[in-house]
């Protein structure tokens, strides 16, 4: 459910006919204008009858009118349809040190609970902790907009097509309508009700429509409160896993592997994402065709600890030269949690360095590898001292932190880069 990672908002200018209000397109260049707004809710409150559950105009109007516009989540778009990352910074930065030793410390403080959600839901804990840590930081960051404002803004930013009529069948609708349902039926307490830009909140970030199918109660205390509650937000999250997609417990998200020499050129990438999912055969049949585990030696019988011989296909993130991945239906089922393949590398990368693995043996191609956060909180307070005021030393690489990079950069005489990995950061900070 994070929100980084939307590659379907790429459209910078979002010009759909507009069919919740009468206008003929949003562009995100521009803030909503009160009027705007305005006429967006009404066009949502004509189309109730198309909500997804039942949801009358009056409970809708009611409690949509306390909504306001919030111009964050426009904002927040840009940013998101922006500036391309590499996935290796990325990686770096979400399951660092840092987050792996905080990740291990949940696992031994909440074993009981966390082992009796693996044998409830059939999901390992360990991924459950690991969307955990990537989707809030262990739960500080839950976002700070208030849901119902950041569901009508995005609604009205993102409108639907006409086409989109059939009950639910618009999401940014939807969302809108289940973030009303959701205080009409009082599943959240009003008053303090934030989430991210995108309308997803509490501890593991859920959206209004998919807090409303999938919420548990798992403290048994009559509430599912995935706000305050880990027991509550850890099951919501298994449960989803569950229902959305289903879980293989036998089987690894994925097996980093070498891929045969005679079979490479088909996967050599100009550093795009190959998947595979079309071509999903049992392991032992990749084995049989000369797929190996990583560093297993050619020649050798491969031993696989795979029970049940699972059905996986060929993921390469960035293709050939880069690590190269076969992946089980796991993977498809956390990419349901959140529509990223990048997403999935992340928590899954993150759940199985919690577990005690390593990183992937196959480089990545470059010579300049990622920043972990507390690298870049160093270089953010290097470049506040350089006199870049609108920098936060929050070991988040955001815009303002690229920007000043540049302006360091082209101070130097060098060419100006908008990143830094472990040997540019040597070299842009070096006097
Ligand atoms: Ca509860």
């Amino acid at each position: 459910m994070a929100t980084r990672f939307l590659s379907c908002l790429a459209a910078a200018v979002l010009a759909a006919s507009f069919a919740q209000g009468g206008l003929a397109q949003v562009s995100l260049e521009q803030p909503l204008t009160p009027e705007q707004f305005s006429a967006c809710v009404q066009g949502l409150a004509a189309k109730t009858s198309s909500a997804g559950r039942p949801l009358s105009q009056a409970d809708f109007l009611r409690i949509a009118s306390t909504g306001r516009y919030d111009d964050r989540v426009r904002q927040s778009m840009q940013v998101a349809a922006g500036e391309p990352t590499l996935l290796w910074d990325e990686l770096a930065a979400t399951t660092d040190e840092d987050r792996v030793r905080e990740g291990r410390a949940i696992l031994a403080r909440e074993a009981q609970t966390l082992q009796r959600i693996e044998s409830q839901f059939g999901v390992p804990k360990e991924i459950v902790v690991a969307i955990y840590g990537i989707e809030t930081n262990f739960g500080p960051a839950q976002g700070k907009i208030p849901v119902l404002d950041a569901a009508l803004s995005y609604a009205c930013l993102r409108p639907c097509p006409e086409s989109a009529s059939g009950a639910g069948a618009c999401v940014s609708r939807e969302r809108a309508y289940a973030a009303v349902r959701v205080l009409r039926d009082r599943r959240v307490r009003a008053e303090n009700w934030q989430g991210s830009w995108a309308a997803a909140f509490g501890r593991t970030q859920f959206v209004p429509d998919s807090f409303e199918q999938l919420a548990v109660d798992f403290d048994g205390d009559g509430f599912a409160d995935i706000i305050n509650s880990e027991a509550d937000a850890w099951a919501t999250t298994a449960n989803h896993l569950k229902q959305r997609g289903g879980w293989n417990l036998n089987a690894p998200v994925y097996i980093e592997v070498d891929v045969p020499a005679g079979q490479q050129a088909e996967f050599a990438g100009a550093g795009k994402a190959i998947r595979l999912p079309d071509r999903a055969r049992p392991v032992s049949q990749w084995i049989a065709q000369g797929w190996r585990p990583v560093g297993a030696a050619p020649g050798q019988p491969v031993v696989l600890k795979v029970n049940g011989d699972p059905e996986m296909y060929p993921y390469l993130p960035v293709g050939l030269p880069g690590p190269a991945f076969l992946v089980s239906r796991n993977f498809d089922t956390i990419m349901r949690y959140n529509r990223s393949d990048r997403y999935v590398m992340e928590v899954s990368l993150l759940a199985h360095k919690i577990a005690g693995g390593t990183d992937f043996v196959t480089p990545w191609p470059t010579d300049d590898p990622g920043l972990t956060r507390a690298q870049v909180r160093q270089l953010q307070a290097w470049l506040l001292q350089r006199g870049h005021a609108q920098v936060t030393a929050d070991g988040v690489m955001g815009r303002n932190t690229r920007d000043a990079i540049e302006k360091e950069f082209v101070a130097k005489g060098l060419p100006p880069a908008r990143r830094v990995g472990q040997r540019t950061m040597q070299q842009l900070m070096q006097q």
